[in-house]
């Protein structure tokens, strides 16, 4: 089987070379401890993919120095467009048979792909998001980013009958048969709640297990803000009265 890393990258010259490090040494081994294949282990080739979304801060020119390595795809935006846009562009360029969303900060750890992997090889569900708030190991953050993190994940809930714990993580796997269904057109920050919406209105459970979070600091590089909660607000209200 084949994972797609979709790597959606906006003026991350800070963190893009460590990104890839992490993302091309970690181990894609999947013990199988469930249903026929039981003690076998799935072993995924990897593809990385990486949309650059218009960045300005050298992030172009440095990965343009990667555009001959085999295992990466590289596709550039003219433009900024949004979170959302990169990650339509890397799906459209990904030849896996499951998709994988891979921030290029620093914030989600790529050792934890195994874990996100195995609800898919064992059969038991066609999406797997990674969660900040079920007990994995985390940097402790800012108090009103988790109160808002829990409010549109509660919005989410009572919308779309559900009882995820984070809708707003960057880790969100979902075999080939899923992308091939969604029709994702939110640029921005509506992204991670249209494509919640789009799954959960497929009729897909979405699994989920603990992941491991390191947050930055606004000095870091840090963008997101209180008025995105707005963006994503709305698109869970529209994705849900709207076909
Ligand atoms: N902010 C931002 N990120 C983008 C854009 N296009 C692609 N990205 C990438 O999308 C990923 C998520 O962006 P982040 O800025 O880390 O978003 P976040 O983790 O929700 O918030 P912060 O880490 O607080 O900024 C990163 O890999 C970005 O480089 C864009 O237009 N704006
Ligand atoms: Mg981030």
């Amino acid at each position: 089987m084949k994972l797609s890393i979709i790597i959606p990258v906006y003026n991350e010259i800070g963190t893009i070379a460590e990104i890839l490090r992490r993302v091309r040494v970690v181990p894609l081994a999947v013990p199988v401890g469930y249903g026929p294949a039981n003690g076998s282990v799935v072993e995924f080739e990897r593809e990385i993919v990486i949309v650059d979304d218009g960045s300005t801060d050298g992030t172009r020119e440095y990965l343009r120095t990667l555009e001959n390595a085999p295992d990466i795809v590289i596709v550039f935006h003219e433009h900024n467009q949004g979170k959302g846009a990169a990650v339509r562009t890397g799906l459209q360029h990904a030849s896996g048979d499951v998709m994988l969303i891979q921030d290029a900060d620093l914030e989600y750890d790529p050792r934890d792909y195994p874990a996100l992997l195995q609800p898919i090889v064992e059969g038991r569900s066609q999406v797997v998001y990674g969660s900040r708030f079920r007990g994995g190991p985390t940097k402790t953050m800012f108090f009103w980013h988790m109160v808002g993190n829990r409010f549109l994940t509660l919005v989410t809930n009572v919308l779309y009958d559900t009882i995820l714990s984070d809708m707003e993580t960057g880790y969100k796997v979902f075999t080939r048969e899923v992308a091939e269904r969604l029709d994702l057109k939110a640029p921005g920050w509506g992204f991670d709640p249209e494509i919640t919406a789009q799954i959960l209105k497929c009729g897909y459970r979405i699994y989920e297990v603990p992941i491991s979070y390191t947050g930055r600091e606004f000095e870091e590089g840090k963008k997101i803000g209180w008025r995105d909660a707005f963006t994503v607000l709305w698109t869970l209200l529209r994705c849900r009265f709207t076909r």
